[in-house]
């Protein structure tokens, strides 16, 4: 692969007050199973063919139990901020307030104090899909009360670290939760019931709403509050009717997007629901659309459609982002073509960088004043480079790094109001139902030996974090 055109660093610097992190999630990495209640993940993780491999997170990167190491490592990196997520289970074993653990309490504060100390902001996200398993006994998300269960444990949360803690999400990708999760049955719990999903989405985001004015009335002066959501441009081919495209983006991106920064849904998309909208009482779009901080972005790459030939929707054309319309009356479940003009990473995802500046300069013209400031809260591409006397060299993953950090400097060029970055991921991780087969850490993990150890792209994003510039890649 040859490199890109050299650039001058003034145009590869990025502002030098922009945040630089990397990201992980609890259930992705943590393990120490026996040091908390049971989640959806663990469960789903134990259905047959759920997980390729039958994998399941009990250990992953044991990082519980390797937090002092692996604070080491991401002060090495020169990291400034860590997002990470806090297992609710973890810490509410039923995940009410009547079961809190001060153990798992006990480990968020030591993890907490040693990235403190070694100068990095941590950024905790609340929910990042690993419900417990209590809670989707009484019906998870799709029971309305899910929506204050959470904001219960928000503001338990802002209690007890908010004097150290001041930047928090409070979800994370809410659309995969619900329709992964509920529609396409690829995520826990495994669902196939579309409607589910609808009502997912929304009591997610009511709990979004409820869990900001919990954490704002126990530190009324200091938080810092987001949402982390997963947009992404939508397009069609020619087999596709275009008013489809305009329903998968309005469940995909303007129904999440919509109510947390205008405060109310879209309603052409409330109007394809149908019945199934009935889930959203008079009074919940104020509750979402309440003071919002900041936004995080999640960008992995466009979505492209077609309508499947007969036969052909078999396990292995299955997409990751699957939109299944919420249009009761649809007749075909859309799905992801393989598109052979664009070049794909390790998991098949198209590189499309094209599309992440496309997609932050219509967060501009959609939203205008009411937009807030915006961090990229993952970006970054699996791929498993051999490793060779010790050393990994995943330049696919800096040509990615590359290519998407180049288009977010052109939109921020472009008004963009992007304020940091983090790169998915620090570490190889449980990737959900890919189980541990795709890797997207910037540090490789041997899940065997738990031994760490960081590719090239490591010591490349070390550089751009000291020098804010992009570091131009070498030909291999
Ligand atoms: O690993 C996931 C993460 O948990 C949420 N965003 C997408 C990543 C890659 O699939």
């Amino acid at each position: 692969m040859s490199s890109p055109a050299q650039s001058s660093p003034a145009q590869s610097r990025f502002p030098s007050d922009f945040l630089w992190g990397a990201a992980t999630s609890s259930h992705q990495i943590e393990g120490d199973r026996s040091g908390r209640s049971g989640n959806i993940w663990d469960s789903f993780s134990r259905v047959p063919g759920a997980v390729v491999n039958g994998d399941h997170a009990d250990v992953a990167c044991d990082h519980l139990w390797l937090m002092e190491r692996d604070v080491q490592i991401m002060s090495d990196l020169g990291l400034q901020a860590y997002r990470l997520s806090i297992s609710w289970p973890r810490i509410l074993a039923d995940g009410t307030l009547s079961s809190r653990s001060p153990l798992g309490i006990g480990q968020y504060h030591r993890l907490f104090e040693l990235l403190l100390a070694a100068g990095i902001e941590p950024v905790p996200t609340l929910f990042h899909w690993d419900l417990p398993q209590a809670l989707e006994a009484r019906g998870g998300f799709r029971n309305r009360d899910c929506a204050w269960w959470f904001a219960d444990y928000a503001g338990l949360m802002a209690q007890e670290f908010g004097d150290v803690i001041t930047r928090w999400a409070t979800l994370n990708e809410p659309w995969c939760h619900a329709y992964l999760g509920h529609a396409s049955g690829e995520h826990a719990p495994g669902m196939s019931d579309p409607q589910a999903a609808v009502a997912v989405a929304h009591h997610q985001l009511l709990g979004h709403g409820l869990a900001l004015t919990a954490m704002r009335a126990e530190r009324p002066e200091t938080l810092q509050l987001g949402v982390v959501v997963n947009p992404a441009p939508v397009h069609g081919d020619a087999a596709i009717d275009p008013d489809l495209i305009r329903r998968i983006d309005g469940t995909l991106n303007r129904w999440f997007l919509d109510p947390v920064l205008l405060g109310r849904y879209p309603a052409d998309v409330l109007d394809d629901m149908g019945p199934w909208a009935s889930c959203v009482q008079p009074g919940d779009e104020e509750i979402i659309g309440q003071r919002l901080d900041w936004l995080g972005i999640n960008y992995y790459n466009d979505h492209f459609f077609t309508i499947p030939e007969t036969g052909t929707t078999g396990p292995e054309r299955t997409p990751h982002i699957t939109a299944p319309s919420a249009r009761p009356t649809l007749p075909a479940r859309p799905t992801l073509p393989a598109r052979p003009t664009l070049p794909v990473t390790g998991i098949g995802w198209p590189i499309t960088p094209e599309g992440f500046a496309a997609f932050l300069r219509r967060m501009v013209i959609d939203y205008g004043d009411a937009l807030v400031p915006l961090y990229i809260t993952e970006n970054g591409a699996a791929y498993d480079d051999p490793m060779i006397d010790g050393r990994i060299d995943d330049t696919r993953r800096m040509e990615y790094y590359d290519a998407h950090l180049r288009a977010l400097l052109s939109s921020i060029g472009d008004g963009v109001p992007v304020r940091g970055y983090f790169a998915w991921s620090l570490f190889d991780n449980f990737e959900w139902a890919h189980g541990f087969g795709q890797r997207f850490g910037i540090v490789h993990v041997d899940f065997d030996t738990l031994a760490r150890t960081p590719r090239a792209s490591a010591g490349w994003y070390h550089d751009l974090i000291a020098t804010s510039v992009i570091p131009e890649l070498t030909a291999s």
